[in-house]
């Protein structure tokens, strides 16, 4: 489908100049504390990328301003949607170089957690991270990826990975071990629990083992899996997932709380 069907199909405007102060009131003490907490957990490439997109401070970011920075540096855009979007229209965004955010923001009272993504962990915890080219590439290649998933009835292994990665995922580089995830980066909670407390897995990324591990959707993660590189993500998924798929209806599906021999702890 072409980037003007998939738009037409699911886009809603923004209506920027609807938000109410005190949305942007909301939206500025959650970037305050994620970003405060975030100086030194978060990965540079997410900080340089809230950096380039600067106007993340000051309120809701309008799309149009935004597109215009992020589309300079990598060709992403972001579009304004209700919510969660079927998978094949999600998968459909992706490969396009479009990233479909919510545009409601969470009210006061849901403020330390809300369970479906507002425009707050779309925007602030997902869009830094496309400034970043390794990283967009990944995000598109996952999209054409998951298009691909549907034939393979194989869209359950697919939502691991990207539950894995692109919203827990963990780097460790020269700069230590940092959160590229968005559910932690948006996360007070979880950007601290998920490098300090010593409770879950954090496992050396191994794109097969992610696939047969189930997720909690509505609590701290058990397992953590943990990059070395965004090359490395990138890597993950230029190979032909067809063998992956067919050993993976063989295999036993694991227990986020468990770990397996193969596994190597970090
Ligand atoms: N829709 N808007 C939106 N945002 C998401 O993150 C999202 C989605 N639909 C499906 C989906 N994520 C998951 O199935 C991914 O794991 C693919
Ligand atoms: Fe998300």
């Amino acid at each position: 489908m072409s980037v003007k069907k998939i738009k037409e199909k699911i886009a809603i405007p923004q209506n920027w100049n609807e938000y109410s102060d005190e949305e942007h009131e909301i939206w500025r003490k959650l970037y305050k504390r994620q970003m405060n907490i975030l100086e030194n957990r978060a990965c540079n490439e997410f900080l340089d990328g809230v950096d380039k997109l600067e106007i993340m401070a000051n309120g809701i970011p309008n799309f149009d301003i935004l597109n215009k920075a992020l589309s300079k540096i990598t060709g992403w855009e972001v579009i304004a949607v209700k919510g969660l979007i079927p998978d094949e229209d999600f998968f459909e965004c992706l490969a396009n170089k479009v990233f479909p955010a919510g545009s409601f923001i969470r009210r006061q009272d849901q403020f330390d957690y809300i369970s479906e993504p507002d425009i707050f962990h779309d925007v602030f915890g997902h869009v830094p991270l496309l400034t970043n080219q390794i990283f967009a590439n990944y995000m598109q290649e996952y999209g054409k990826g998951g298009l691909r998933a549907v034939g393979f009835h194989s869209l359950k292994e697919l939502a691991r990975l990207y539950w894995y990665s692109v919203e827990f995922g963990l780097i460790q580089n020269s700069d230590g071990l940092k959160i590229y995830g968005a559910g932690i980066l948006s996360s007070p909670k979880e950007s601290i629990s998920s490098l300090e407390d010593n409770k879950p897995n954090r496992i050396k990324f191994n794109l097969e083992r992610i696939m047969r591990t189930d997720y909690r959707i509505y609590d701290v993660q058990d397992s953590y899996f943990v990059i070395d590189s965004f090359d490395e993500l990138f890597a993950a998924t230029l190979q032909d997932f067809a063998p992956i798929y067919s050993r993976l209806n063989r295999s036993e599906i694991i227990d986020p709380i468990n770990i397996i021999d193969s596994d190597e702890i970090i």
